[in-house]
């Protein structure tokens, strides 16, 4: 694996696949996050921690070598295995960007869902492949996945975003997402 590169970076073509967990081509950095990982986040505590005996993955982001500074565009594919705590779907930490840039997000495979709060109003956009999620400057984002298969989606975002993550543990996201008897079921809190 690579690291991101050094720049300034030459154009590059990047390939990957879209319905297969593999890494970018070529490859940056792959970030593996289980379940220890996500302190504080579920509602259930007692059976998250009751989890960390098996400590699994939940999901993995890999980049392509495009550093995260200023004036690139980084990219980087998000796979977000299948699975609840107590009901409570898989899901990404969440985080704010620390300045007001914006991203998008694209469905690749599975289906999911990006919740934004911006402090007061949440929002909620189902994914799947070929849906474009858009996140405007200013609005937290979680990603869920709400299926039974892994959920990929393709992230390009400005190099200079910036996350924060304690804004995230400071406001939560305006809703919990479970599964419920009609599907994917949004709860406030
Ligand atoms: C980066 C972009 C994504 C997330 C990734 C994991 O701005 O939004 O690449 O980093 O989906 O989510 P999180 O909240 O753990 O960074
Ligand atoms: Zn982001």
């Amino acid at each position: 694996m690579s690291t991101f590169a050094t720049p300034p970076i030459d154009p590059m073509r990047i390939t990957f696949e879209t319905r297969v967990t593999a890494p970018m081509s070529p490859s940056g950095p792959v970030l593996t996050r289980r379940m220890s990982d996500l302190k504080g986040l579920f509602a259930d505590t007692s059976e998250w921690e009751r989890s960390l005996a098996e400590d699994r993955v939940v999901y993995e982001v890999a980049s392509t070598p495009v550093p995260e500074i200023e004036g690139e565009l980084p990219q980087s594919i998000t796979t977000i295995h299948p699975g609840t705590v107590a009901g409570e779907f898989h899901m990404t930490k969440g985080h704010m960007h620390t300045r007001p840039r914006g991203e998008i997000y694209l469905g690749l495979s599975g289906v999911g869902g990006l919740l934004l709060f911006d402090g007061n109003r949440p929002e909620w956009i189902p994914m799947e492949p070929g849906v474009i999620g858009y996140i405007p400057p200013g609005w937290a984002h979680r990603s869920v996945n709400t299926g039974d298969e892994p959920y990929r989606f393709l992230a390009v975002y400005p190099g200079d975003s910036g996350h924060d993550y304690d804004w995230v543990l400071r406001n939560g996201m305006g809703y919990r997402v479970f599964s419920g008897p009609a599907g994917t079921d949004l709860r406030p809190f």
